[in-house]
């Protein structure tokens, strides 16, 4: 069932001309240079003086390892975007290595656009410098405040599942993503690598990922790097990928194979994209991927006081420690940092020499200034009908009974019909059991593996689905997450009692939503998260005590109110309107909890009346629309009533939530 790319795609073995190899190295060079300088330097930043201990700053703070090895990958990247006019955006795994991800910022100018106080001059250069793992100013890792980037990487494993949320409807778009191999040993990195599944080459943009196997974590080998080649060559065939090797340690050597590999990538793409596109034929291909063996720490220090530190753990945060009082310590700094020949890349005033500027892209080409990476600023609101057209009927409240996610699905199945290539609904296999099945008449579960015959009988899987189903909450997490900061829509829904599984990724979205909506005025708002918390502890039915949880909203509770909001509608009518405010929301994690069983209607629309009436309940600003706040009691009384602590659990979570700002 694969498609067959018969035409060549293989560019030279040695693709580059001596003098491209030269320009492409100095560009690397000068991205190696500004990392050293971020994790050292406070004073001196072109080396226009010898090094003296009052040049470094007081506390030494940053990662090393992974930088060289993802400056590499960019600035090879940034020749095919030359090349080919790519329209794609990276994004770093290993995110605590944003020294190289900023150095990258810095040169192609965006850091300097969206922060003009670091300007392409010594002046600008230094305060970069200054600012790096600095309180209240850079993080060491890949923040909201950084341009180009939707990831921030603090926490492991989520990189390729967000690479492909960007992909998704962006049949344009090239996301490539650097995956620390480290990294790829956590289970939510694991399990995405079966994203390549999910991903339709005629609808959808392209994911080649890099996985940097530089063989080190923080204090451990990695375990991809220590099993044989042929081993880890059918790993990754066997999760689907073709897999591209680069390994070595000489740069010359290193950038023709680079480069070699890179458009290998960029041209089996093209050549997939274009055969399914042209034979409207979207079965599943063997994406192209790169496995980069290169050293961790590549280009540093290779020996400190007789302890092995290139190619080592020890490479992995600050390779040369207490500099300001161990002159041979400050001397194999300067070494280090004099070999990139810094005097060469910039020109007397800072800026970088014009010969190498001539190597970026330029405008909304830069990884750096994609659109895309800001996706406030390419989102439409959705279209949406109106949700007072599939309330239930009643005359008074507490008469009739209907399953409130039921009524949502046909609500969503129609969202869906509207916005077909803006909007996806998002499952671990539970949409079906938590009743929003409705769904699937206006788009199936997307599949691109092969069909049975006897799926035809239900499955409801197509390859232009839009409904993403795999057991996979991270997977599912991150895809969203990926999907909404491009300027999209989603909704997420899961039992009550595994949406545990994402508490970590909730925590760190919630943080990134907080920074950037609160803290950064360049980031245009992105559609709100919403999470559907169903399949309730209160009926669990045959399922019991495993499936009975509902500690998920403490988690929410603890974050900010800024970004945060928890909705408890009492019935399906309830429920509607709740959705329907969130789905034009932005900037907030809404996490609505309502059950899927049959349940008595409390808010009611009469046959002649336009808006539901009575009662729901929501944690949140006083203007949430057609819900009337604070009525647990009422939910309650009908609900639960023997259950009197229902209440304090309520006052406990209002507490805290305005404890935190709201
Ligand atoms: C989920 C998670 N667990 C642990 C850590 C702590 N940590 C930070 S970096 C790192 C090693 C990462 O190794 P790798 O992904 O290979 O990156 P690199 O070696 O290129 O720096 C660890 C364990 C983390 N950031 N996230």
């Amino acid at each position: 069932m694969e498609i067959s790319t018969e035409r060549r795609v293989t560019p030279p073995a040695q693709p580059l001309t001596a003098d491209e190899v030269q320009a492409m190295d100095a560009y690397w060079r000068a991205c190696n240079y500004l990392c050293a300088g971020m994790l050292y330097l406070r004073a001196n930043p072109l080396l226009k003086e010898p090094l003296r201990p009052e040049h470094f700053k007081n506390r030494l703070l940053g990662h090393w390892g992974t930088d060289p090895g993802q400056t590499f990958i960019w600035v090879h990247l940034n020749r095919v975007i030359r090349k080919y006019d790519l329209n794609m955006f990276y994004i770093a795994g290993p995110g605590h290595g944003a020294p190289a991800v900023l150095s990258n910022c810095y040169l192609e100018g965006t850091y300097s656009e969206v922060y003009p106080e670091k300007s392409v001059d010594e002046t600008g250069m230094l305060r970069l410098f200054q600012a790096f793992s600095f309180p209240g100013q850079l993080g060491s890792h890949c923040t909201p405040e950084v341009p180009g980037s939707i990831h921030e990487g603090g926490e492991l494993g989520y990189s390729l599942s967000h690479a492909f949320g960007a992909a998704f409807d962006n049949p344009d778009l090239i996301v490539s993503v650097a995956v620390g191999d480290g990294e790829a040993e956590t289970g939510p990195l694991a399990t995405s690598w079966h994203s390549n599944k999910f991903l339709n080459p005629i609808r959808d943009g392209a994911v080649p990922p890099i996985l940097h196997l530089n063989g080190y974590k923080i204090a451990n080998p990695t375990v991809l790097g220590r099993i044989d080649p042929e081993e880890i060559e059918n790993l990754f065939k066997g999760y689907g990928w073709t897999p591209h090797l680069v390994e070595g340690d000489d740069p010359n050597t290193m950038h023709q194979k680079m480069a070699a590999a890179v458009e290998t990538c960029i041209l089996k793409i093209r050549s997939i994209q274009e055969e399914a596109r042209s034979t409207n034929n979207p079965v599943r291909p063997r994406w192209p991927m790169i496995i980069l063996r290169s050293p961790k720490g590549w280009t540093g220090p290779e020996e400190v006081d007789g302890h092995r530190v290139e190619d080592f753990w020890r490479a992995h945060q600050i390779p040369v420690l207490d500099v300001k009082a161990n002159p041979g310590h400050l001397k194999i700094v300067e070494e280090w940092m004099r070999s990139y020949r810094p005097h060469e890349l910039f020109d007397d005033r800072g800026t970088l020499i014009p010969e190498l500027r001539g190597l970026q892209p330029t405008g909304e080409r830069r990884m750096s200034a994609n659109p895309h990476a800001n996706g406030g600023r390419l989102r439409k609101p959705l279209d949406l009908p109106d949700f007072r057209d599939y309330c239930v009927s009643i005359d008074n409240p507490g008469t009739k009974f209907a399953s409130p996610t039921e009524a949502l699905g046909r609500f969503l199945r129609d969202v869906m019909r509207r916005n077909m290539s803006i909007f996806r609904v998002f499952s671990p296999d539970e949409n079906a059991s938590n009743r929003l099945q409705d769904i699937y008449q206006a788009s199936l579960k997307t599949w691109l593996a092969p069909y049975k015959p006897e799926d035809a009988d239900g499955t409801n899987i197509a390859p232009d689905g839009r409904v993403m189903e795999m057991l996979s909450e991270h997977t599912l997490e991150g895809w969203l997450e990926g999907y909404l900061l491009t300027g999209r829509h989603g909704l997420f829904n899961t039992y009550e009692s595994f949406a545990h599984i994402i508490d970590s990724m909730y925590n760190q979205f919630s943080k990134w939503l907080e920074k950037a909506k609160l803290e950064i005025d360049w980031r245009s708002p992105v559609s709100s998260l919403n999470l559907l918390i169903t399949s309730l502890v209160w009926r669990q039915d045959h399922n019991g005590f495993t499936h009975e949880d509902p500690g998920f909203l403490d988690v929410v509770s603890n974050k900010s109110a800024g970004v945060t909001r928890i909705y408890l509608p009492p019935d399906a009518n309830c429920l509607l309107s709740v959705a329907d405010h969130c789905l034009r929301s932005v900037d907030y994690v809404n996490v609505i909890v309502s059950d899927k069983q049959q349940h008595l209607l409390s808010i009611w629309k009469r046959q002649s009346s336009t808006a539901p009436r009575g009662l729901g309940f929501g944690i949140g600003p006083a203007t949430t629309p057609a819900v009337t706040p604070t009525s647990l009691w009422h939910a309650q009384a009908i609900f639960q009533p023997k259950k009197p602590w229902l209440q304090s659990r309520f006052f406990a979570k209002r507490f805290l939530t305005s404890r935190s700002g709201s």
